[in-house]
């Protein structure tokens, strides 16, 4: 198998981390090129032009979205488990998981696309056309990326991870969008956010992180 990353974006880190986690050892390409874009190369190869993907050992089949991309190696790999163990625990590890994607990775997604100036004209990812950036959206991503770890600090609460004692994926999802909107926006955890920070603190000492 292969497994296309773009070293610092936050979407396919959650599979660089998930991989990492299962110990996996898959061969990894970086397709980032000049001015912070994908390769022609890898735009080449179809009409998803995002990333993650991995292709695998038939060269031909490209699984692209970080969640499906992990849903198969899990079922290729179940040790450790990283998306829940019984079928409640499966149903509150996808539930918050889709929260940190849609809340977080998706808050700090429109701060980003919306204000960085590599990103001009590049409003959206996945689109070969021109699309505007929308300033208005860049205090609307920030407010809700603060809704995120507000949200994320309760649910974590004297918890060790988001869904209790077992680190999963809705941790990895979390810790991306996390760990893109303090380094890259430059937004902080509040203060009042002691859980999500004890949290974000203990996670970024793990091996898939460092
Ligand atoms: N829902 C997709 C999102 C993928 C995505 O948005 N990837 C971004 C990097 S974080 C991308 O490929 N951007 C290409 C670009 O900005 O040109 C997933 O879960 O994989």
């Amino acid at each position: 198998m292969k497994f296309y990353d773009w070293g610092g974006a936050p979407n396919p880190r959650r599979v660089a981390m998930f991989i990492k986690e299962k110990g996996l050892d898959i061969e990894t390409i970086d397709v980032g090129a000049k001015g912070a874009r994908l390769s022609d190369d890898y735009l080449a190869a179809g009409a998803h032009r995002l990333v993650p993907a991995l292709e695998l050992d038939d060269g031909s089949t490209l699984l692209g979205e970080a969640m499906a991309i992990c849903r198969y190696l899990e079922a290729l790999y179940p040790e450790p488990p990283l998306m829940g163990t019984d079928l409640l625990d499966r149903a509150r590890v996808d539930m918050w998981e889709r929260r940190a994607d849609m809340e977080g990775i998706g808050a700090v997604g429109e701060l980003f696309r919306n204000s960085h100036p590599a990103f001009e004209g590049r409003g959206l990812p996945g689109r070969a056309e021109r699309i505007e950036q929308i300033p208005e959206l860049i205090e609307r991503g920030r407010a809700r990326v603060g809704w995120f770890f507000e949200k994320f600090d309760a649910q974590i609460g004297d918890h060790e991870f988001v869904t209790g004692s077992r680190f999963t994926i809705a941790d990895i999802t979390a810790f991306c969008a996390t760990g893109f909107a303090i380094k890259v926006c430059k937004v902080q955890i509040p203060e009042s956010c002691g859980n999500f920070q004890r949290w974000f603190d203990a996670v970024s000492t793990r091996p898939s992180v460092l």
